[in-house]
């Protein structure tokens, strides 16, 4: 048979790229690996798909003696391509990192995104829509450049980040671009000119879309340079998310379901035999929920697997399975904290992340063991210990793969007064009329409450390097009758990092809901996906009637 086209990948700075071998794979390209710059006189194409910290990044690439033999690369006219920070490292320098220089084949540096009014860092689904090389004036026709691999401008791509490159940064320089639009602020969501292409966004992430450019990039698809008739519309900033959760866990067969609980019973009732619930299985679900354009899928294993080593974890195989066919985010929660293998071997969390990451999750979830670091960061007098399972993986891994999930329960009182816990005035009231209540952190699954809450818990959690705060309600769980709105706008208003809102949802006007009642950056639904009430297909149109910015599911 004939020989698979090949790329190479500098793998020395990424973190986690089983999602992009993936993705490439899917391709039909056969992956070479750049370990030495040597390897770069044979490579024919390469990709350098950096992740984490810019400066980080460089020193790494510095080190390893790979600064000039990239630049000769890019200078040799073969075909280039860097993602995430590998796109940053074209540019001339980075706030994050402000005395490392980066490789400066492009002119420009990167900024922090501003904070004050949005969350940070960058995550989720926003366009990338070529640019007419003239000032933002001249946008309203916008140019597919032929170094943009046919980014197309009412398509949606995934980023996260919390540094990039402002769009007058490149403007006149002579380098096609395509930009995002987060806030008030326009960025550099891809450039290209020649050999050379970079995505701030990860392709390999970005479904259909993001699939479309990679294969451009890989086969070399020159995309005829042409006017977009369209008004550029499509610079609609960060699309809201729509996430479908899947809750797995062995039924009494042992096999891997998906469940469901309500208010976290994942039981039938006694008379219905008692059994755990099963929705389905859960690489197909999880493929169906992308085919239906899910922006991500989670899945939580809600009890641990006792008993097996940790290596051969059943949810492994589960994710290995899963991201070769699904291409957005995956995020994996349950058992992430420091644990003790079957033979006795310590295993720290940031090793268990680490299977998890090499197995194909883009993120790991963190629920009880972020609670107890958190009481743990309170005794100390908010002092950071440096080793916790949130900060060792954020610092290797970056703080937009470590999501804490929390599972509230809600604790009346008569007034504030009545609690030294942070309370809010709630219009549904306790079951003695109560006006006030707190949000209690549990832990193992909502079996054990805690003295703390909620707010403490986001805080402490946003100190220690988490990137987003999956935000569930033990009250709401499964009862079809929407989130909590007075939860999730109580977190908003407490953090900066993104809330995915989650438990409750039922229909696609809770979505909505949600959505305009509330700031908050996502939404997951599990039930009512699962039992088939309506697909996420459903929930994406409905929103888009109501023009809340959605990506549109691509075929
Ligand atoms: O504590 O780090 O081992 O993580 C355990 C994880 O498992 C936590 O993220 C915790 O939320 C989750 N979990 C534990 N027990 C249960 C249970 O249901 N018995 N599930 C559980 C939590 C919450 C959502 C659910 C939404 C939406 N599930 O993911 O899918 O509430 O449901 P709905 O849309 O149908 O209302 P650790």
């Amino acid at each position: 048979s004939k020989p698979k086209p090949t790329v190479h990948l500098l793998d020395t700075v990424a973190g986690n790229i089983r999602s992009l071998v993936n993705a490439i794979e899917h391709l039909g390209f056969e992956i070479h690996w750049v370990r030495t710059p040597t390897d770069l006189l044979t490579a024919e194409r390469v990709i350098f798909p950096g992740v984490g910290h810019f400066g980080h990044c460089m020193s790494t690439l510095t080190a390893a003696g790979f600064t000039e033999p990239l630049k000769a690369f890019i200078a040799s006219g073969k075909p280039f391509m860097g993602i995430c920070v590998g796109l940053q490292a074209l540019f001339a320098s980075s706030a994050e990192s402000p005395g490392t220089p980066g490789l400066g084949v492009i002119p420009g540096s990167l900024r922090r995104f501003e904070s004050r009014d949005k969350a940070v860092p960058h995550i989720g689904w926003n366009s990338a829509t070529p640019v007419a090389g003239a000032g933002a004036g001249a946008r309203a026709r916008a140019v597919y450049g032929d170094g943009l691999c046919g980014l197309r401008p009412h398509s949606k791509y995934y980023y996260v980040h919390s540094y990039a490159v402002p769009l007058g940064a490149v403007q006149g320089s002579g380098w096609d671009v395509a930009v995002g639009r987060y806030g008030e602020e326009e960025f550099v969501g891809a450039v290209g000119r020649g050999n050379v292409f970079a995505t701030q966004f990860h392709p390999e992430k970005s479904g259909v879309a993001g699939l479309r450019v990679l294969k451009a990039f890989l086969e070399g698809v020159k995309v005829a340079p042409g006017v977009v008739e369209e008004e550029a519309r499509a610079v609609t900033g960060l699309t809201r998310r729509v996430i479908a959760c899947l809750d797995v866990r062995a039924n009494d067969q042992g096999d891997l379901v998906v469940t469901k609980g309500d208010q976290y019973d994942v039981r039938e009732k006694a008379a219905a035999g008692g059994d755990v619930r099963n929705l389905g299985k859960p690489v197909e679900l999880a493929k169906r929920y992308y085919d239906e354009g899910a922006d991500e899928v989670t899945f939580l294993n809600i009890t641990s697997f006792r008993d097996c080593p940790l290596a051969d974890l059943p949810m492994l195989e589960v994710l290995r399975r899963t991201s070769e066919v699904v291409f957005v985010p995956l995020t994996i929660g349950g058992g992430i904290r420091d644990a003790v293998d079957t033979d006795g071997t310590k295993v720290s969390a940031l090793q268990v992340a680490t299977m998890y990451f090499q197995s194909g999750a883009d993120k790991v979830s963190i629920g009880s063991d972020a609670v107890i670091a958190a009481e743990e960061y309170y005794k100390r007098g908010k002092e950071l210990r440096g080793d916790t399972a949130i900060e060792s993986i954020s610092g290797a891994y970056g703080c937009q793969a470590v999501v804490v999930s929390v599972d509230p329960r809600r604790v009346y009182v008569a007034s504030p007064e009545a609690t030294p816990r942070n309370t809010i005035k709630t219009e549904k009231r306790g079951p003695n009329g109560e006006e006030y209540c707190w949000y209690q952190c549990t832990i193992k699954g909502g079996r054990e409450g805690r003295d703390m809450d909620v707010q403490q818990l986001v805080l402490a959690v946003e100190a220690m390097g988490a990137g987003e705060i999956l935000l569930n309600c033990i009250d709401k769980d499964g009862t079809n009758s929407g989130f909590d709105l007075e939860l999730i706008e109580m977190v908003k208003s407490t953090i900066k990092i993104p809330v995915i809102a989650s438990s409750g949802a039922g229909n696609p006007s809770h979505f909505q809901e949600v959505f305009e009642k509330t700031t908050t950056d996502a939404a997951l639904g599990a039930g009512m996906f699962h039992r088939r009430e309506y697909t996420v297909k459903q929930v994406k149109e409905f929103l888009a009637e109501k023009n809340l910015v959605v990506r549109e599911v691509e075929e």
